[in-house]
């Protein structure tokens, strides 16, 4: 079995139900559901828009490969409604996205899949759920824990 860290968010419709069908699908899907954050109000990163994000991480344990997960959750995004992917790095307003964050301490770089998430160190709404309920895990690449990473973000060094 293996740990695989997720990221969830929403920022269309009932973001709450969203984010909740989400999980309850995973767990049909994935795997058991070992550990969720709280839900977090974040405004939304590296694009405008009026409709503010719910944001949460959770841990789930499974027997998959890191592309069947991916493949699922991208089920999972389909099912509940989501038309569109960032297209060329523009992001746009979602019902659902599903990121996988860490697969075990597993380095992978192949056209589909990047793991760790290139971009998860930088995005205080990943990193927040995250170091949440995954404190002391330690990030395979840059070796520091999650906690250390989120105060690093949270306040830069000048
Ligand atoms: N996801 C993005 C881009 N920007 N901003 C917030 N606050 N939350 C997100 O989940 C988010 C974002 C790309 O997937
Ligand atoms: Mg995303
Ligand atoms: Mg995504």
């Amino acid at each position: 079995m293996a740990k695989v860290y997720l990221g969830l968010g929403t920022n269309l419709g009932d973001k709450e139900q969203n984010l909740r069908n989400a999980i309850e699908e995973i767990e049909e899907r994935i795997g058991k559901i070992i550990s969720l954050s709280a839900f977090y109000v974040t405004t939304p990163w590296g694009f405008d828009s009026e409709n503010s994000f719910l944001n949460a991480a959770i841990c789930v344990e499974t027997s998959f490969s890191p592309i069947s997960v991916l493949l699922e959750t991208k089920k999972i995004e389909l099912q509940m409604g989501r038309t569109h992917k960032s297209v060329g790095g523009i992001y746009s307003d979602r019902l659902i996205d599903i990121d996988l964050l860490l697969y075990d301490d597993l380095l992978l770089n192949t056209d589909e899949l990047v793991l760790p998430h290139p971009l998860m160190t930088q995005r205080l709404f990943v990193m927040e759920p995250l170091a949440e309920i995954a404190p002391n895990l330690l990030h395979p690449f840059l070796h520091k824990t999650m906690k250390t990473l989120l105060q690093l973000l949270s306040f830069p060094k000048k």
